[in-house]
């Protein structure tokens, strides 16, 4: 341990740990702007600068280890002034118009400002005004409001190996942008929005999409129907000032019925759905010698990845559409005829934890009828708490809803799908019940659990025993990916999701998401399984239901039509 004084407060801390960590662990905040948990230490802004006794200048305590002995001031009138200059250079050259931002109110730089004191600016304005890039479906890129903390770059290099954006130029001219100064697009961008997911200002954000459901909401023409993806229900409570963690599926009905939507259904149906499709297309492969190993479909994040990175391996993907987009498929088909609507009446909208599921919507294979997309808008966890706040709800006292029928019953199998190995979890269950024809003893697969970048598992399989493989973010997708290609893979299934931990560390979810907020929504998830009577997606009532009465059989012909497609380079 190492002994030191921060603040006139003696702290022992383990070596190697940072100033900024040693104060943090003793309840002392210290300002940062380009540090963010669990990625690496820029130590660019130096905002987070430091007397130390006995040193002549100023130390950024992000990047500098403590000492034994050491004697820390993190707030003396030398530091205050150096924090100040900082923010009031940064905010010189930047739009603060805020009260109009996107990110008013959780603008990292906002606060700063304010907590520094900062009413009137020293320095003259040198902010010139330039394009947004909000050409794609998904993300937009405002560089107006771009402070150049480097914290997407960060993430979009070494989280995801995809290396599209990058810090160009230098000087008055250094700016954040696409490679090659060109806009995000499909030729190389995923849509990820881990990029947004970790900007502390608002230069990186989702496409902001809740006029359009507001809009619908008050059309008496529209029939105006939600479906809310797995990781919303652990994650959207961060938005309402809930606790990390708290499950809020029943409230978050309740919100949804006050929001004025005319049904509310579970993306969980959907995520039943896909398993028995996606095991029988899995079962079919392995016994009629089909290509292996199967990739799962339904992360749009990672299906671009492969289209731009790997278009040779597609056939390995699996032809499921995700989902969201089954849903989609039956909200425009099977639900209007269920229901007695005319399907140019239906509007469908998704709550996704996932900037990308905005780009699926949107591909050219998702319409049953070519003429309008499946799914008409797709908003993210956050801006569904922003329409929860504009409408004045007050989460906390709602009574709980149980969700709306016919895609209502839902199992813990699809519960999980929103942590990384979940879908490959839910997967086994039914996959192994079907071709061994007896119950799964245990339905826990705590090898695939957890954070780690890769996981394996083997299961047996009518007599041999098969390996499957789990990866997380697209650097861990590569490795896996590369494998596919050379053919040196030994794994007969693969799930992979482009975000760390899987959708519930979506682009889409609420701000401040480490791993540490990672752990907590996944551990909700799985205790969300544990209390659930069904834990096998065959055995969903409703889904036995679907196939009954209107899809026949998996992989049959309707299926094929609405629930299938296919990936090309
Ligand atoms: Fe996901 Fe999925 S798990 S992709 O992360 O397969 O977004 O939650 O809805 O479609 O079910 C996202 C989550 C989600 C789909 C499912
Ligand atoms: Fe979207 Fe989930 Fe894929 Fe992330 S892992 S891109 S949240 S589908």
């Amino acid at each position: 341990m190492v002994n030191l004084t921060i603040n006139n407060v003696k702290v022992s801390v383990k070596e190697d740990t940072s100033i900024l960590q040693a104060a943090k662990q003793y309840s002392m905040n210290i300002p940062t702007l380009c540090y963010y948990e669990d990625l690496n230490i820029k130590s660019d802004c130096r905002v987070c600068v430091v007397e130390i006794d006995g040193k002549k200048g100023l130390t950024s305590a992000c990047s500098t280890p403590v000492r034994e002995g050491m004697v820390v001031n993190t707030n003396s009138p030398r530091v205050l002034n150096a924090r100040k200059t900082i923010v009031e250079l940064i905010l010189s050259n930047h739009d603060t118009n805020c009260t109009t931002c996107v990110k008013n109110m959780k603008c990292e730089l906002q606060s700063l400002a304010r907590n520094l004191g900062i009413d009137e600016n020293r320095f003259p304005s040198v902010f010139e005004k330039c394009d947004i890039d909000d050409n794609n479906p998904a993300i937009v890129r405002n560089p107006n409001l771009c402070i150049k903390c480097g914290r997407c770059v960060d993430v979009c290099n070494n989280v995801q190996g995809t290396s599209v954006l990058a810090i160009l130029g230098r000087g008055h001219e250094t700016r954040v942008s696409a490679v090659f100064d060109e806009d995000l697009n499909d030729d190389f961008c995923t849509f990820c929005g881990q990029c947004a997911s970790v900007c502390p200002v608002g230069a990186i954000t989702e496409k902001d999409d809740t006029d359009l459901v507001w809009h619908a909401l008050t059309d008496p023409k529209k029939h105006v129907i939600v479906q809310v993806a797995p990781a919303v229900r652990v994650s959207l409570g961060e938005e309402v000032n809930q606790a990390i963690g708290t499950i809020v599926t029943g409230k978050m009905v309740t919100a949804m019925k006050i929001l004025g939507f005319d049904q509310v259904f579970d993306t969980d149906f959907t995520a039943d759905l896909t398993i028995i499709e996606e095991g029988n297309e899995l079962i079919q492969r392995v016994t009629n010698g089909g290509i292996l190993p199967m990739m799962t479909s339904c992360c749009p994040g990672w299906i671009s990845y492969a289209e731009q990175r790997y278009p040779d391996i597609l056939d390995h993907i699996s032809s499921c559409k995700s989902p969201q987009q089954m849903f989609g498929a039956l909200a425009k088909s099977y639900y209007p005829q269920k229901a007695g609507l005319d399907p140019k009446d239906v509007f469908v909208v998704s709550v996704m934890p996932c900037t990308a599921k905005k780009y699926e919507a949107k591909r050219e294979e998702m319409s049953v009828d070519e003429n309008s997309p499946d799914i008409d808008v797709v908003l993210t966890t956050r801006e569904l708490g922003k329409m929860i706040k504009q409408m004045g709800i007050n989460f906390e006292n709602l009574k709980e809803t149980p969700f709306d029928s016919p895609f209502g019953i839902t199992t813990g199998a699809a519960a999980i799908f929103g942590a990384t190995g979940g879908v490959m979890e839910a997967a086994i269950r039914t996959v192994y019940e079907v071709v061994n024809k007896k119950p799964l003893e245990s339905l826990d697969f705590k090898e695939l659990r957890g954070l780690e970048g890769i996981k394996e598992a083997e299961v047996n399989l009518g007599g041999s025993m098969v390996k499957v493989a789990v990866a997380h973010t697209l650097s861990m997708a590569k490795v896996l990916c590369d494998q596919v290609r050379e053919g040196t893979s030994p794994y007969a299934f693969i799930e992979i999701m482009t975000c760390p931990g899987g959708c519930i560390g979506g682009g889409g979810q609420p701000y401040g998401t480490t791993n540490k907020v990672r752990q907590e929504r996944i551990d909700s998830t799985y205790r969300l399984d544990a209390s659930m009577t069904l834990r096998k997606s065959h055995e969903n009532p409703e889904v036995i239901a679907l196939y009954k009465d209107f899809l026949k059989e998996p992989l049959g012909e309707l299926s094929h039509h609405l629930l299938h497609t296919h990936y090309s380079d």
